[in-house]
């Protein structure tokens, strides 16, 4: 296969740059085996829309089937390893001074990689929660319920993830705005920019200056808006990005 095309005007630009922001969707993970969050669903779980499992009314409804979607997703990650994308992006952050890795995903797959500074705007598969109290759950006693109860409390344990018409945790999206808007260059990462407030954060970014570049197969709102959109797979664009700005084997 032959080596992806990257702007030689972008290259210039992020061996220069002190401060890089990168926000990554479900489409860096693809390349490891973990379903995108829009792609439809497999087996058992296909006829359920995932947009309708991911609520709080969801829940209520029927806590049993959202907390055994969960665990099934946890499983299916457990299987996989980071893929090239994620490994690419250790390396951007070792070569730049103020790097900030945000990423909407929740499988942990940027820490098994390596990388450091990581914001999880989504919260995280792999830690339980309250539903009632809010407060993280990290131990529950054997028991046949599903989902399990709260040892404080006797409420319904959820996973710790952040569902649709939820706040996401304050001081994760400060940093991430923050990060938005000082950085140089944003990268925006295998997301279909549809979700709010990490939609925003691209937008943030170009408002104040920063060169903005999306990396997806497919379009998304955000191309239009974008200074560069680098059209492929993460896992093969990203390698060749670092490859080709630090001179390192892809
Ligand atoms: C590849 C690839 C490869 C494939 N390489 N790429 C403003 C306007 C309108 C609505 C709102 C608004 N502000 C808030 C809202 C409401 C709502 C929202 O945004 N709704 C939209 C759907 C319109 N937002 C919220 O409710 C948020 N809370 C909030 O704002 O609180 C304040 C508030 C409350 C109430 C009312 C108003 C304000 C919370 C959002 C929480 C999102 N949570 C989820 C679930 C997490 C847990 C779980 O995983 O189950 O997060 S939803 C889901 O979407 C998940 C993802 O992180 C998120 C983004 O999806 P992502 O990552 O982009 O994945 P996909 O599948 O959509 O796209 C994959 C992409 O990869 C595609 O583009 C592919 O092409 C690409 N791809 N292979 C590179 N190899």
């Amino acid at each position: 296969m032959s080596e992806p095309h990257i702007p030689a005007a972008l290259i210039q630009r992020l061996r220069s740059a002190r401060r890089v922001a990168v926000l990554t969707g479900a489409g860096i993970s693809a390349e490891s085996g973990v379903p995108t969050f829009r792609e439809a669903q497999t087996g058992l779980w296909a006829r359920y829309n995932p947009e309708e499992l991911a609520t709080p009314e969801a829940f209520r409804r029927n806590p049993q089937l959202v907390w055994e979607w969960y665990a099934w997703r946890r499983e299916q990650v457990r299987q996989t390893t980071p893929n090239a994308g994620h490994l690419a992006l250790v390396e951007m952050e070792r070569r730049i001074a103020e790097f900030t890795l945000i990423t909407q995903n929740v499988d942990g797959l940027h820490r098994r990689a390596g990388s450091h500074q990581i914001l999880e705007l989504h919260g995280n598969l792999f830690r339980t929660k309250c539903f009632n109290e809010n407060r993280p759950v990290e131990s529950w006693p054997e028991s046949t319920d599903i989902p399990p109860r709260c040892p404080q409390c006797g409420g319904l344990l959820r996973p710790d993830v952040v569902w649709f018409g939820e706040m996401l945790p304050a001081g994760v999206l400060r940093a991430a705005e923050h990060a938005a808007a000082t950085a140089q260059i944003l990268f925006s990462v295998g997301t279909s920019a549809l979700v709010y407030p990490a939609a925003d954060l691209p937008l943030t970014a170009l408002t104040h200056g920063a060169t903005v570049v999306e990396i997806n197969p497919q379009p998304t709102p955000l191309s239009p808006q974008a200074t560069f959109c680098l059209t492929g797979a993460a896992g093969v664009i990203l390698p060749a990005l670092v490859a080709q700005t630090w001179g390192l084997v892809a």
